[in-house]
């Protein structure tokens, strides 16, 4: 390169801005939903039971001056296993990562112990710009939406002192309110920088893990107790079926679930089958759209006894 093209040591970049804003919270927050919302596409599985995330995801925002790189995270919370420890770790380490960090915390919940644990991990991760994210804004009225800003802003001033936190902005991802300026927020906390990102990729996410992601969020849906937290899915292939017509390919895709017990292996069944059918079904549409061609999903169900507690078992699942 020779000298003239060299960046000035002190280069803005021309006023571009990109770089990596963490969301965190207590599970079931809507770190997810909030991910997707600002990402404009579906990048990570919601759902109404907690601990819904078991990985960091990465989902991008493109603006013409700046690029956001958002990183989704499990829910923090006292862990009770070794899984609820591994996902918790991961947070910790994420965080040091990190150009801003976005606090989620519901507008319709009192801020609890929980939210205090996490603050104080905030406030001791250094002097990282943190913004208090009050999600869920169409769950309440005017009068509890101020009153839970007010609180939050409390507990900003509690761990941080004075000035607490950088930002609060409440949200709702759901109905598209104030999306934008979170966005916008966050983004003023970036540095200057070239976008990191090629242009229109949304999500760095390899595409077996999106698979599975889809799998598991329908398979969740409509289990309860300590069901969602047992099952683990892992796609074992995906590969083009032989002899189709060139303009009709079709995917083959195998699949296992595993659960923690026979008991469970049973309700994911279903009677007859009818239940992992339903999950297939439901599953099918999302992959198809995300790879874009049509798929033969094989979902098998297995038992891998008590694996959030078996450090050989995770690192066969992939924690
Ligand atoms: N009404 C309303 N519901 C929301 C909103 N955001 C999320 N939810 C719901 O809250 C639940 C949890 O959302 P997620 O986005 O999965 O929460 P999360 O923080 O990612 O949860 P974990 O991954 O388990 O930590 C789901 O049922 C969402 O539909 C919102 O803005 N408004
Ligand atoms: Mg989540």
């Amino acid at each position: 390169m020779s000298k003239k093209n060299k960046p000035e040591k002190h280069d803005d970049f021309g006023g571009f801005r990109a770089g990596f804003s963490v969301l965190v919270g207590r599970p079931n927050a809507g770190k997810s939903t909030l991910t997707n919302a600002l990402v404009g596409k579906k990048v990570a599985i919601t759902s109404a039971k907690p601990q819904t995330t078991r990985h960091t995801i990465r989902g991008i925002v493109h603006r013409q001056d700046a690029q956001l790189i958002l990183v989704d995270t499990p829910g923090l919370h006292r862990p009770r296993t070794l899984l609820g420890k591994r996902l918790n770790d991961l947070v910790a380490d994420t965080l040091a990562e990190v150009d801003a960090i976005g606090f989620c915390l519901p507008a319709n919940e009192k801020i609890g112990p929980g939210d205090k644990f996490i603050a104080a991990q905030l406030a001791a991760a250094g002097r990282k710009p943190v913004i208090a994210i009050v999600t869920k804004a169409d769950t309440v009225d005017r009068q509890a939406l101020t009153e839970q800003l007010l609180a939050v802003a409390a507990l900003g001033r509690e761990v941080l002192g004075e000035e607490g936190w950088k930002d609060i902005v409440p949200v709702s991802a759901t109905d598209g309110f104030q999306v934008d300026t979170v966005a916008d927020v966050l983004i003023s906390h970036m540095p200057p920088s070239p976008p990191l990102y090629p242009d229109g990729e949304l999500t760095d996410e390899p595409e077996a893990v999106m698979v599975a992601e889809l799998i598991r969020e329908a398979a969740l849906e409509g289990v309860r107790d300590e069901l969602p937290h047992s099952l683990a899915v892992v796609v074992e292939e995906i590969v083009p079926r032989e002899d189709r017509p060139e303009d009709s390919p079709l995917l083959d895709v195998r699949v296992n679930l595993y659960v923690e017990r026979p008991s469970q292996k049973a309700i994911i069944i279903g009677k007859g089958g009818s239940r992992l059918r339903e999950v297939g079904t439901n599953a099918r549409k999302g992959i198809e759209a995300l790879l874009g061609t049509r798929i033969y999903l094989d979902l098998h169900v297995k038992v891998a006894k008590d694996w959030q507690r078996d450090p050989k078992q995770l690192v066969k699942l992939g924690f």
